[in-house]
């Protein structure tokens, strides 16, 4: 496996390194400008990237890397779809002596040799960031607040730790409640009819936290559906900052978005580039983020690039 002290040096390809990478599927704003950052750094560094993009299904994504492993490229990477069930797999990419690094969501194995680096964002600090928004937002308010979630996929490490960030920055304020949590797929579609549903069962809901801008905007449309006024009658925090997100939030539908960054390419090829020069690369890269109220992202908006 390359990467680490120990690793053996190896020689980039005469015509470029070949990276096989397995991406998630196209569920969301962020998940487009993601692929396209990944193929435009590729070309820019010559970097030959054969791309599958796996529909939100774990199985699609083992076989793309089990295909890589048969085709013997030079290094894979992969966002995987879900926290668990990649041991296998990866032990597989690991006899074939073909290094992985794993990219935007983690990967929950009991072996940690089996990928070379972990690049993405720190998904707990984002939900804690919501949490501590809230914190402050009610802070002279007394009485229940009720929250409603809109969880992304489950068993993905963005739903499970922006839940727990979110839930530990909320717990010391015992009139912040988490009434329903719900699955919404990371689409706007799923954003909507889970929405829709929370709406019939519980007409009293404050505050909505999405776990992606795209559930968020699907929110919005339920809410405007029944009369009410999103980011007024009901209050609505989101996660990524993509354009259609930071438009809504300075148009007053939704109230805080925390930034989530989806133009890794650039940060993947250097790593692509150290691994298979044999280079020591750190076993996790963070990516920079803030988090936007409406002034901030009607100032950043025009400049936006997803
Ligand atoms: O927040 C969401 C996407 O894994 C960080 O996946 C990513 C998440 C992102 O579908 O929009």
């Amino acid at each position: 496996c390359g990467g680490g002290e120990d690793a053996a040096p190896r020689t980039t390809p005469e015509n470029g390194v070949r990276l096989g990478f397995s991406q998630v599927g196209a569920e969301s704003a962020w998940r487009l400008a993601n692929t396209q950052s990944i193929e435009h750094a590729a070309t820019n560094a010559g970097v030959r990237l054969d791309l599958r993009v796996a529909d939100g299904k774990q199985e699609n994504q083992t076989a793309a890397i089990r295909d890589f492993i048969s085709q013997k490229v030079d290094i894979i990477a992969f966002s995987p779809v879900v926290e668990s069930g990649w041991d296998k797999v990866l032990q597989e990419a690991k006899d074939a002596d073909i290094p992985v690094i794993v990219t935007d969501r983690m990967v929950d194995t009991t072996d940690t040799s089996l990928f070379t680096t972990m690049l993405g964002s720190d998904f707990t600090a984002e939900g804690r960031k919501a949490g501590e928004w809230l914190v402050e937002h009610y802070r002279d308010f007394n009485g229940a607040v009720r929250i409603a979630e809109i969880a992304g996929t489950t068993g993905s490490a963005p739903a499970n730790q922006r839940r727990a960030g979110f839930a530990d920055a909320i717990k010391d304020d015992p009139d912040l409640q988490v009434i329903v949590s719900r699955d919404g797929g990371f689409t706007r579609a799923g954003g909507e009819q889970v929405m829709a549903g929370f709406l019939q069962q519980h007409p009293d809901i404050d505050v909505v936290f999405a776990h992606n801008d795209d559930e968020g905007l699907g929110a919005v449309k339920a809410i405007e559906a029944v009369g009410k006024r999103p980011g007024q009658d009901i209050k609505i925090i989101t996660v990524d900052a993509s354009r259609d997100g930071l438009t809504a939030l300075a148009e007053g539908r939704l109230n805080y978005v925390i930034e989530c960054n989806p133009l890794l390419g650039p940060q993947l090829m250097e790593l692509v580039g150290k691994v298979t020069t044999g280079q020591t690369i750190p076993r996790r890269v963070v990516v920079d983020e803030t988090a936007f109220d409406r002034e901030a992202a009607k100032a950043v908006l025009p400049n936006r690039q997803y």
